[in-house]
Formats: structure tokens, C-alpha cells, sequence
């Protein structure tokens, strides 16, 4: 008989990726989507509409995680054997303005799910596994490097105290309940599906808008923090894997590497065949072209040495940071059978190869 699964967070950038995953696992998916003034399933229509052609394995229903009731109703609508909770409130900059609603959603919304299961009939809080998408920002100023699942917590952000809150909740459910309740702590993963506010796909969207004349400068904050990126379909292979264990447990997911945001520039303009040199310090430090490489990439650029492509804005930096994250995927490897497969190179590649073509095509409508 078919497994059935519902996600949370389906229309995000994980989400879509692991609905795919499913599907081809010939799982049952059930969506949990918000009402929105305008299309918010952009990164699943394809899916969607493939899988319509196939035979009816996707179904998507109204619900929030603010919600319980609509929470409570699919969980006893759908029966899944498997909940994966990657709705969230995800953006740390935006947990600064908006502390209370990314509590709600991203650290009570995990509460309100977890209750739904335990609050089912008893047979389905014992059949249901749980997947918590915890975060490696739960480290926040790290205790120890790399981060393990024995490093304590110390949180920097609004979301990151909500993703210990999940975290905890996720533990207290699988120890008070006896429920199936496990927790990812993922490293952050990219992807071209990535939302275009975080730092990855800001600078591959960016770096190919201007290199087609679509845009002067890319406007960055803090250039020296370092982070751990995978890609986004490694990761969601975790997450599955996560849930087909006998107990459940908490596991990082990393590659054990880490990278400034200052050296993803330069690997994103590389690509593209320009090589950049950094002047000035502070608020003052700038992006220029230092020197134009061949590349097989012709964008009609009128880029030259010494043009300034990259300043920093006060914007975008935080209350407090989260400086440095790298973790240690050890336990994910051995117990999982677990690694990435997409190294850092690769990922900007794809990412930056991804977004050349929405820039090659937007440059063609604004010239036709
Ligand atoms: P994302 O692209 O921002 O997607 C978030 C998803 O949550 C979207 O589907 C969004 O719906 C949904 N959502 C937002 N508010 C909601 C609400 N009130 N009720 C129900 N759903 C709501 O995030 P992601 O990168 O795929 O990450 C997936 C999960 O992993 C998140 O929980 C994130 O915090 C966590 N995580 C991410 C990373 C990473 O590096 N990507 C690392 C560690 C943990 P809309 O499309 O309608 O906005
Ligand atoms: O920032 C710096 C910024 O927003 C990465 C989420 O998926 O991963 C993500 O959180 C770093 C930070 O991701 C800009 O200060 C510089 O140090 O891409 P980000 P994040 O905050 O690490 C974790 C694991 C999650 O769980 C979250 O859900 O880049 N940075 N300049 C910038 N960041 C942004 N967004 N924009 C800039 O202009």
C-alpha cells in the first residue's frame, strides 16, 4: 500500500523538493498551503500538473500553522504515516522585525502540530513519524566547532529561539508520548529554488542581472560571516531518511565546510568570468572588476576593470550576528549512510547557471 505523507512548507523551497522526492518514492503527498492574494505554488505547479497526468498523488489543502484547527482536521483527514514540519518563518533578518509572528509560526506552529498528532486517535499518534526542520542557527554563537547534536544550543535571533522552542517541543512529544518524533538540525542549503532574500540566490540573481545590464550593484551586509552550504536535494534525501528509522532521534546535516559570504561572490562572478578585487574596509569596502576572464557565458556586458559591482548597506546587516557555522555530519553518515554530494563549487555553478538564463531571458523581453 501507497505511504502517505503531509508537509508542511510544500510551496518553499525544501518542501518542493522533498514533495518530488516522494512522489518518486510513489508516496501519497498532502500540502499544507496558506491562502494567498496571489500565486503562492510557483515552485510546485510543475509537479502539480506532471503528477495530474500520472494519476492523483498530490493534494493540496488550505491550512497555517497558526491554525490548529485546520491542523487537527488533515491530520485526521489524511492519516499520513508521515508528517514532515518545514513551514516555517525562515528568514533570520525578518525574525528582527517581526519576533512575535516568527514565534507563532515557526516555534508554537511546531507545538500545534505535534499536539494535532498526539490529540488524533491513538492508533494514528503511534503510527505518525515527525520530522521537525530544526536549524544549525540554534547554535547561533557557537560553544564549540564544529557543531554536533552535543553542542549546546545559544540562539542569536528571534528565529533561532523559536527553532530551539521546536526543537524542544519535538523531544518532549517523542519522551512524554512515546511518539515518533525526530529532529534535523540542517546546515543552511541553497538551490535555484532558493527564496531570493537569502544571501546565496541574492548574489547569483545579482551578479547575472548585471552581467546582462539589468541591474548596476549588488548591495550586501556583513561580508566576512561564514556558513556551512549544501544543496537543498541532498538534504531533503535526509529528511526522508531521518523518518525511515526504527527509533527516532536528532541528527545534523552539514558538509563539514564553511565559506564566507565574501568568497561566494567571488565564486559566483568567477563563473561568469569576472574576477573581483575588494578595496576600503567597513562600510566603506567595495566590489570591483579586477580583471575580465573567458568564459563560454556571453552576456552582452559593458563591464570594465575597475567598475565598482558590489557595496555594502546597512540594511542588511543584524542585531546580532551568527559569525561562523560548521557542522559535523558524523552521526548523520554513520547511522544515516548519509553525505552530501553537491560541494560548494558545484552548487554556485548551478545556482549561477540557473539564474543566467532568467537574466538572459528577462534581457530578451526589455529588448524586444
Ligand atoms: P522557505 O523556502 O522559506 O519555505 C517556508 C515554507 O513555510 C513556505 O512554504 C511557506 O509558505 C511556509 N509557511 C510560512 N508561514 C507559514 C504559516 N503561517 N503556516 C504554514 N506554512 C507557512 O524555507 P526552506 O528553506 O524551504 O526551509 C524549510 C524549513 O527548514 C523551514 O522550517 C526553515 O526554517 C528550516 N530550515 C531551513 C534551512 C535552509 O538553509 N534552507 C536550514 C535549516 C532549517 P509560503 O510559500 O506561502 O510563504
Ligand atoms: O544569511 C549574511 C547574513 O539570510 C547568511 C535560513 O534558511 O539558514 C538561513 O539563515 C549570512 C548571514 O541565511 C546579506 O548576515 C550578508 O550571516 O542567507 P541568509 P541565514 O541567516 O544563515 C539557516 C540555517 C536557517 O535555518 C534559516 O531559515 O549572510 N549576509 N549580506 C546577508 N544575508 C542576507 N539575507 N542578505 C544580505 O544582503
Amino acid at each position: 500500500m501507497k505511504k502517505t505523507a503531509l508537509i508542511t512548507g510544500i510551496t518553499g523551497q525544501d518542501g518542493s523538493f522533498l514533495a518530488e522526492l516522494l512522489l518518486d518514492k510513489d508516496y501519497q503527498v498532502h500540502g499544507i498551503i496558506r491562502r494567498s492574494s496571489s500565486f503562492n505554488t510557483g515552485r510546485i505547479d510543475h509537479i502539480y500538473h506532471d503528477i495530474h497526468a500520472k494519476g492523483e498523488s498530490l493534494f493540496l489543502h488550505y491550512g497555517d500553522l497558526s491554525d490548529s484547527s485546520s491542523l487537527r482536521n488533515l491530520i485526521m483527514r489524511t492519516k499520513p504515516d508521515e508528517v514532515y514540519n518545514l513551514g516555517a518563518q525562515s528568514h533570520v533578518k525578518v525574525s528582527f522585525e517581526q519576533p512575535e509572528y516568527t514565534a507563532d509560526i515557526s516555534g508554537l506552529g511546531t507545538l500545534r502540530i505535534l499536539d494535532a498528532i498526539r490529540d488524533g486517535q491513538e492508533d494514528l499518534s503511534k503510527k505518525i513519524r515527525f520530522y521537525q526542520a530544526s536549524s544549525s542557527e540554534m547554535f547561533g554563537k557557537v560553544q564549540e566547532v564544529p557543531q554536533t547534536e552535543k553542542t549546546p544550543f545559544y540562539p542569536r535571533s528571534p528565529y533561532g529561539c523559536a527553532k530551539v522552542y521546536g526543537f524542544w517541543q519535538t523531544i518532549n512529544y517523542r519522551e512524554a508520548y512515546d511518539m515518533h518524533c525526530s529532529n534535523g538540525i540542517l546546515f543552511n542549503h541553497e538551490s535555484e529554488r532558493r527564496g531570493e532574500t537569502f544571501v546565496t540566490r541574492k548574489i547569483t540573481r545579482a551578479a547575472t542581472r548585471i552581467m546582462f545590464g539589468l541591474q548596476e550593484k549588488l548591495f550586501l551586509g556583513n561580508l566576512d560571516a561564514k556558513r556551512d552550504w549544501g544543496y537543498a536535494l541532498d538534504y531533503v534525501k535526509a529528511m526522508w531518511l531521518i523518518l525511515q528509522q526504527e527509533q527516532p532521534d536528532d541528527y545534523v546535516i552539514a558538509t563539514n565546510e564553511t565559506h564566507s559570504v565574501r568568497s561566494f561572490v567571488a565564486l559566483v562572478f568567477k563563473h561568469l568570468g569576472i574576477e573581483i578585487v575588494w578595496q576600503g574596509v567597513g562600510m566603506d569596502e567595495m566590489g570591483l572588476v579586477k580583471s575580465i576572464l573567458k568564459t563560454n557565458k556571453n552576456a552582452p556586458h559593458s563591464l570594465k576593470t575597475g567598475d565598482c559591482i558590489i557595496s555594502i548597506d546597512e540594511r542588511y546587516f543584524r542585531p546580532s550576528e551568527v559569525e561562523t557555522l560548521l557542522g559535523d555530519p558524523k552521526k548523520a553518515k554513520e547511522q544515516l549512510g548519509w553525505k552530501p554530494e553537491i560541494s560548494i563549487d558545484k552548487l554556485a555553478e548551478i545556482m549561477t547557471d540557473h539564474d543566467y538564463e532568467l537574466a538572459e531571458n528577462e534581457h530578451r523581453l526589455k529588448n524586444k
